[in-house]
């Protein structure tokens, strides 16, 4: 239809996207064949249906379980390569993807053939496709403060290729403030700080994340809307929220697409994103999530062009480079 290519080419770019939650079930079978790895599903339908989540936890369980197919650099290049395909189809110029490491240090797999395997998938798709890209290496926040400060150390090689840390995974319990630490150690460092935020956690957690970790974005931030004061300081401060409407029906965040606040989120002045979180599980790549807010709450061609645009203001790239894609 008109609208679907309206959305298609308004430029964009990505800024909450976790790479292993691109993983397909097609390609999650193959690589479970290519590296003879045990997975508990006998069939690709079989996957799919086992992504009926009642909460982010029960999400996670699974994505955990499915990133063990990826062992070689070629199964990280072949990842990052898959998704790109699907956001250059989708008109993303620019994606600033996180991923996270200790999923994999924790199971043997070197920090090194993670990193390469992504960054040789990057470079390939500007080859092919022109799309920028650069990497936000997350903290899981349910594994310790050292345990991230190790991470942070094992980067040390690749800083330079590195944006961005952020912080994900498990959100309840797991405070903002438990990583205050190795968050001043990476802006030490140059790097740019981003957290998932008031996703399933309080508005205390957003607070948390911009008085005492600094951040330069939040991800998510849906529970910022319950307080007041703090959508005046994200107002203020002219905060991006990487917000991602097919996860937040996925994992019940809310009941329906009808229901999601993205439009009130634009009318209090919030600088709200659209993004795709993890596409293979949540049921849709960004243009995806841009076509379910256009339906589900009725929002105009303006309204998409702004989301699209503050896509563009709330990136780590270059002021010009930002400005040429205005
Ligand atoms: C995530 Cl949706 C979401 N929330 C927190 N952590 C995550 N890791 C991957 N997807
Ligand atoms: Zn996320």
């Amino acid at each position: 239809t008109d609208l679907d290519t309206f959305i298609t080419g308004l430029p964009k770019a990505e800024l909450h996207l976790h790479i292993e939650g691109s993983l397909e079930p097609e390609l999650m079978f193959a690589l479970a064949k290519r590296n003879a790895v045990t997975i508990p599903y006998a069939s690709i339908e079989d996957i799919r249906a086992a992504y009926a989540f009642g909460n982010l936890q029960d999400f996670l369980d699974i994505y955990y379980a499915g990133a063990d197919v990826l062992r070689t650099a070629r199964d990280f290049h072949d990842l990052a390569a898959a998704y790109f395909d699907r956001a250059a189809a989708d008109g993303v110029l620019h994606a600033e993807i996180m991923f996270d490491p200790q999923t994999h240090t924790a199971r043997g797999v070197a920090f090194e053939t993670v990193i390469e395997g992504l960054l040789s998938g990057m470079a390939e798709a500007e080859a092919k496709h022109g799309i920028t890209s650069s990497l936000i290496m997350s903290f899981l926040r349910h594994l310790s403060e050292d345990d991230a400060f190790a991470t942070l150390a094992e980067a040390g090689p690749w800083l330079d290729r590195i944006a961005a840390v952020g912080l994900d995974s498990s959100e309840v319990g797991h405070p903002p403030e438990k990583f205050a630490r190795v968050f001043a150690a990476a802006a030490a460092k140059g790097l740019k700080l981003v957290a998932h935020a008031g996703e399933e956690g309080p508005p205390a957690y957003v607070w948390e994340a911009l008085d005492v970790l600094h951040v330069d974005r939040i991800d998510h931030g849906n529970r910022a809307l319950e307080d007041e004061a703090l959508v005046a300081r994200l107002v203020a401060e002219g905060m991006t929220l990487t917000v991602c409407p097919l996860s937040n029906l996925k994992l019940c965040v809310v009941p329906e697409i009808a229901a999601h606040p993205i439009d009130r989120m634009l009318a209090l002045g919030l600088k709200a994103t659209i993004n795709s979180d993890d596409p293979a599980y949540f049921g849709g790549y960004v243009g995806d999530n841009y076509r379910a807010i256009a339906g589900g709450k009725g929002l105009d061609r303006a309204a998409l062009a702004t989301l699209a645009r503050n896509s563009f203001t709330g990136s780590f790239l270059p002021a010009e480079t930002i400005a040429a894609h205005l």
